[in-house]
């Protein structure tokens, strides 16, 4: 599940909206180049919503990662030492991660699993799913926080384990490239040293199979994006205008340059949020979400700061998994 927009899960509740707020402000009051972050997109609505998005058939990231999964676990699971504690960011239901921990079990006839999210609801799921799904010694701990806060209790917990830290569903590919080399150094802050890190990335391919698993026929993304307009919105205290009735247009751009899919709201009549100072032009459009896809060489340059380099790489035509070392 994807790093939720509250901000410790400790703030009162009148902060969190007005941290949130400002947040939304920020972003919707500039004067070129408007945004809402995309942890919006994921109210409840947007992660039901979301949920569809992953069974459409144009969609072929979350097949695709299964299918890799599938196809290469023995061996990825030699690259995982006996002992090593996995660590799971957003582990969700944590049901593509029993099939890894599976092979990790029947290798070294145990294993055991941190799980990391921000929903609690989920991870009582995740907890469920591992106790029917993994068969053998298989010990579960459950960390309901943020990603970086998750690691640096995980690395309080367990000061002394080998980690390895597993990244699945592509989420790194919502990040903005300067967030995401920020992110990696946390990471690597956060768990000090002793760490591979397990990450499941989207790899760059023709503009038509992105633009189709983006802007599908159904429209379900479309709605999914629209659904994170109305959050914000929402949160603005502007209701009862959603991103519906201000009539926009969802737009989909593949950027060459940037190899990443950048989806808008355009709004040919513009809208106002007065007492927030937001005014969106007519004709103006709002970037909702990227999804950045990758090259071997941009997964290098997005972790090697935070010391990471790759030790070994899995790949089928459209999707890529690649294990990675912290340097110790
Ligand atoms: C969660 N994340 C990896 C998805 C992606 O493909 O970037 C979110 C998504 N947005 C629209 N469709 C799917």
């Amino acid at each position: 599940n994807e790093q939720s927009p509250s901000v410790n899960g400790k703030t009162d509740p009148d902060d969190n909206d007005r941290v949130l707020q400002e947040i939304i402000v920020e972003g919707l009051s500039r004067k070129s180049r408007k945004e809402v972050p995309y942890r919006f997109l994921y109210d409840d609505r947007g992660s039901e919503l979301y949920e569809s998005i992953t069974k459409l058939e144009e969609y072929y990231p979350f097949r695709a990662e299964i299918d890799l999964l599938d196809q290469f676990v023995e061996d990825i699971t030699n690259h995982i030492p006996d002992g090593s504690l996995v660590v799971e960011l957003g582990c969700g239901s944590a049901l593509k991660t029993a099939h890894l921990l599976n092979a990790l079990v029947a290798r070294h006839g145990r294993c055991r699993f941190v799980g990391i999210d921000v929903s609690e609801s989920f991870l009582d799921e995740a907890r469920c799913n591992l106790m029917l799904l993994v068969e053998g010694h298989l010990t579960v701990d459950l960390v309901s926080a943020d990603y970086i806060e998750g690691l640096r209790q995980v690395r309080a917990k367990y000061p002394n384990d080998s980690l390895c830290v597993v990244w699945l569903g592509s989420g790194v590919g919502n990040f903005s490239q300067k967030d995401a080399i920020y992110f990696f150094e946390d990471v690597s802050n956060a768990v000090k040293s002793r760490c591979r890190l397990f990450l499941c990335t989207d790899m760059w391919k023709k503009d038509e199979i992105l633009r189709s698993a983006y802007h599908d026929k159904q429209g379900v993304t479309e709605a999914f994006i629209r659904n994170g307009m109305s959050h914000a919105l929402r949160i603005l205290g502007h209701e009862p205008a959603t991103a519906e009735e201000l009539s926009s247009v969802y737009e989909v751009e593949i950027n060459q340059q940037l190899k990443q899919v950048e989806m808008y709201l355009r709004f040919p009549q513009g809208f106002a949020v007065p007492k927030h100072g937001i005014h969106i032009r007519p004709g103006e459009r709002v970037l909702m979400e990227i999804s950045r896809k990758f090259t071997r060489e941009s997964i290098h340059k997005m972790t090697e700061n935070a010391g990471f380099h790759l030790q070994s790489a899995w790949h089928n035509q459209i999707y890529g998994c690649q294990m990675l070392l912290d340097e110790y």
